[in-house]
């Protein structure tokens, strides 16, 4: 008799058990669904002369891969990302800004205006591997035109994808 409460004390425990590790597996599964990456990032300060452009206002910046004060996006989770800059220029020839993927130039947004205002983008589509880092460096001597309150140099992007580390 006591044999048997105890058999049954264990089947209910290990169902227990069994039960919560269910649980645990489809908080991870709805979390790991649930999880994105995506920024969006301007200039509002023309500081930028050839170095790393620090977009200082932050818009969006779900899962934190984007930090004002380095101007670098580190990749929190491995994935297939879709990334976005834009240059805008003002009456001051060309500038030239070099993507850089952990330092190394991947490539490059130019924006040439002699007379009045232009703005180009470049979107590029990477697998990045979590940490790996994305920044921007204005390579010509020229100031960013941000002199309008609008977001005309602009650094954003998102996770499309989420693959295995
Ligand atoms: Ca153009």
């Amino acid at each position: 008799m006591k044999l048997t409460k105890l058999r049954n004390e264990i089947v209910l425990k290990k169902q227990t058990v069994y039960e919560n590790d269910c649980f645990k597996h489809c908080v991870q599964k709805f979390i790991s669904v649930l999880l994105t990456v995506a920024f969006y990032a301007w200039l509002s300060n023309g500081n930028t002369k050839r170095t790393i452009i620090k977009y200082n206002q932050v818009k969006t910046n779900i899962g934190k891969g984007y930090n004002p004060n380095t101007g670098k996006f580190v990749a929190p989770v491995s994935g297939i990302y879709m990334l976005a800059i834009t240059v805008s220029t003002y009456r001051v020839g060309y500038s030239h800004v070099d993507i850089i993927k952990n330092g190394h130039v991947i490539c490059v947004v130019l924006s040439e205006n002699l007379k009045d205002l232009d703005s180009d983008t470049k979107v590029v589509v990477l697998k990045l591997m979590a940490s790996d880092t994305i920044y921007m460096i204005q390579r010509t001597s020229y100031s960013l035109w941000t002199d309008l309150p609008h977001a005309l140099n602009t650094f954003s992007g998102f996770l499309i994808k989420k693959i295995p580390s």
